[in-house]
């Protein structure tokens, strides 16, 4: 059957607009549109769906605390989302956010038919509630009795009227479903952590509110206004939605999925609930649900609160975007954990992409340019290197199930075979030689296998480095899209004869890390950690610490005696500081935006002064300093009057 006639309906999770997008967001994102890339190329009749999430209490507060309303505050996050993918080139067809006035519409008709189902009956709740994983929790799977298993901040105790989705009722056909299909889970291995969770029973969902507003309203029907839509409902509701269920319904014939791309961290409510909702509206249930792992940052899982986020535009910034796509594919296996270093991601781009792809393109440019004044000619590789691309071809045959099984990191590993079948032939055949011993029409040949091979990897990693593809295959004098991609790659054909172009170094090589690491004073003023009384910290969600907690760490007066600015470093200064110990403690701080290295030069500090030393611009740190921020700027905390260094603060 042609592609043509097929439809490919790929989404990714719809984002929460309590925070910006951090590198995780954006492999998510990434997945999903080299995916969507490849089947629009590939011929399929294609629709790829990103948004936002944006109802609920954690959103409610998160505006409140800013003093905005809940929309003003979902508007402005939610450009912030929409604005990167643009800036990012996402291939997304519809952006859509769960205030929408079509999804909150085909959310209350769902309700309906679930409620007319016999689905949903009203009951009475009683739990603990995370606001920030905004998920009941069994008291037995509480944290000291109190806080929340997957997050670690308190759980409020919720006791409220709701309606309740019978979960329970599903088990059975949900068991049937996972057993009938092997691979709708991704990858398989995650497919048995959820058949033992289903096992062990499903108790039914509390599906709606009535402590807080900002949700979906119930069909007017029900009569019952004080509720609101549980999140999770409203939110997985968006993958019929954006189709149009509930309104214009022409494009559900794109359901089912092909592929929901999420986070390990949300599986349970995708591969647990959501089917279960369709199963109860009656609809098909999505090809696969494809879970990948957890990016984390120096071996800790990244948040605002501990500093330590990687801005996926930054690194796209000083890397180059499509470098950054690759290393996040190629660097993870398809489920498993990754850690971010920059040094993983300059080896990628020096060792991967510099060396086996960027020069192999430089060596075709040259050796064409040499020999024949930039021609390139196929017509005669079959005759000397049907070997070579028969090895070509065996790799290429293996790539498109890994991309839809999600195992792309072997799908990228696959296809860098062809670029090293293309070094070793001009190694193993040397033009230079061919040619000193008259054979013109093999060294033509082989500069036509060499097109070929970089034709052919082009096209196949184009929907992982879009621009780098694309200016590959312009320098050989095609493009990509269905017909080459056919041609290329299905038809095994190579490429016509053409005038190379000459075209700068794709991928010049990097010596030192171009950004700069998180500062660790950051941590202490981001908003999130400011003092709060008690109840209000409960309130904002902020976990409370006992006296001892705050006691283990060491904070002391300190004097700087030297201070100094680091080349190249437009944030960090380094100072020494004496806080009372042999040496002065080496400190690198960033405060250059507000301090001069003389300014700070014999003043004194607040120092922590048992943090585990780190490493910032390859300078050892050996403490931190506190510092207050805001929008107006950051200023020291110091002693109001003077103290000898290392006397203790409590
Ligand atoms: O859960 N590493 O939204 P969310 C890898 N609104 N991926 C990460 C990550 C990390 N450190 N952090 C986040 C929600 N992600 C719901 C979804 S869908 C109907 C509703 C990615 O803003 C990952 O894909 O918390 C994760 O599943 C998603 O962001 C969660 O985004």
């Amino acid at each position: 059957m042609s592609n043509s006639c097929k439809k490919a309906y790929i989404t990714t999770p719809i984002y929460y607009v309590n925070d910006i997008a951090h590198i995780g967001h954006a492999y998510t994102t990434i997945i999903a549109d080299t995916v969507a890339r490849y089947s629009r190329m590939s011929g399929l009749d294609t629709f790829f769906l990103t948004g936002t999430d944006e109802h609920g209490q954690k959103i409610e507060e998160s505006a409140k605390i800013r003093g905005k309303s809940a929309q003003e505050y979902a508007d402005e996050i939610s450009a912030t989302f929409k604005n990167l993918w643009d800036d990012f080139g996402i291939s997304y067809d519809k952006f859509i956010r769960t205030t929408d006035a079509e999804h909150i519409k085909g959310v209350q008709k769902a309700f309906g038919v679930m409620y007319d189902n016999g689905d949903i009956y009203k009951d009475v709740y009683k739990g603990h509630y995370c606001i920030s994983c905004e998920t009941f929790f069994p008291e037995s799977q509480l944290v000291d009795g109190e806080f929340c298993p997957e997050c670690g901040k308190p759980t409020t105790i919720v006791e409220e009227e709701s309606y309740f989705f019978r979960l329970s009722a599903y088990e059975e056909k949900l068991l049937a479903w996972y057993d009938e299909n092997p691979d709708c889970i991704l990858p398989k291995s995650k497919r048995n952590e959820v058949i033992r969770f289903v096992e062990g029973g499903l108790d039914d969902l509390s599906i709606t509110r009535t402590s807080f507003d900002w949700g979906v309203k119930l069909p007017e029907n029900l009569g019952d206004p004080k509720h609101v839509m549980y999140v999770w409902l409203d939110a997985l509701m968006n993958y019929i939605t954006a189709l149009g269920y509930g309104t214009d319904e022409a494009n559900m014939d794109f359901w089912p999925a092909r592929v929901h791309l999420i986070g390990k961290d949300i599986l349970r409510f995708h591969a647990i609930y959501w089917p279960a909702f369709l199963m109860s509206l009656g609809l098909p249930m999505p090809k696969h649900i494809a879970a990948h792992g957890w990016w984390t940052r120096d071996g800790e899982k990244m948040s605002k609160s501990k500093g330590n986020v990687v801005n996926p535009r930054e690194v796209a910034d000083a890397y180059g975007l499509d470098n950054f796509r690759y290393f996040m594919l190629r660097e993870v296996p398809f489920g498993g954990d990754g850690d971010f270093s920059q040094k993983a991601l300059i080896d990628r781009i020096n060792s991967d992409l510099g060396n086996d792809l960027g020069n192999l393109l430089n060596r075709l440019i040259g050796m064409s340019g040499k020999y024949f004044e930039g021609k390139v000619d196929s017509a005669n590789v079959a005759k000397y290197y049907q070997a070579e691309l028969d090895e070509v071809h065996a790799s290429l045959d293996k790539l498109e199930p890994l991309l839809f099984d999600m195992q792309i990191h072997k799908y990228l590993e696959e296809l860098w075979r062809p670029l090293t079948v293309a070094n070793k032939a001009i190694d193993k055949y040397q033009p230079w030689t061919l040619m000193k011993e008259g054979k013109e029409e093999e060294a033509m040949a082989l500069n036509g296998l060499i097109a070929a091979i970089l034709g052919k990897v082009s096209v196949m990693l184009y929907p992982v480095m879009p621009e780098v593809c694309t200016k590959i295959s312009e320098a050989l004098s095609f493009t990509i899209d269905n017909a080459s991609w056919n041609a290329l790659f299905k038809e095994r054909k190579n490429l016509d004869t053409f005038i190379i172009e000459k075209i700068p170094p794709l991928f010049p090589r990097i010596e030192e890390p171009l950004l700069e690491q998180a500062e660790p004073e950051d941590i202490k003023t981001e908003p999130k950690t400011k003092v709060a009384e008690p109840a209000k910290a409960k309130e904002e969600g902020i976990a409370l610490i006992g006296i001892d907690q705050f006691f283990q760490t060491s904070l002391k007066v300190g004097t700087v005696v030297k201070a100094e600015e680091i080349p190249k470093s437009k944030k960090l200064l380094l100072l020494q500081v004496d806080i009372g110990e042999e040496n002065p403690r080496q400190v690198v701080a960033g405060i250059k935006k507000w301090y001069s290295a003389n300014e700070m030069l014999g003043t004194q500090v607040c120092v922590v002064a048992n943090l585990k030393p780190a490493k910032l611009m390859g300078l050892k740190s050996e403490g931190m300093l506190l510092a207050a921020k805001d929008e107006n700027g950051l200023c020291m905390i110091r002693p109001e009057k003077p103290k000898t260094p290392g006397t203790p603060i409590s």
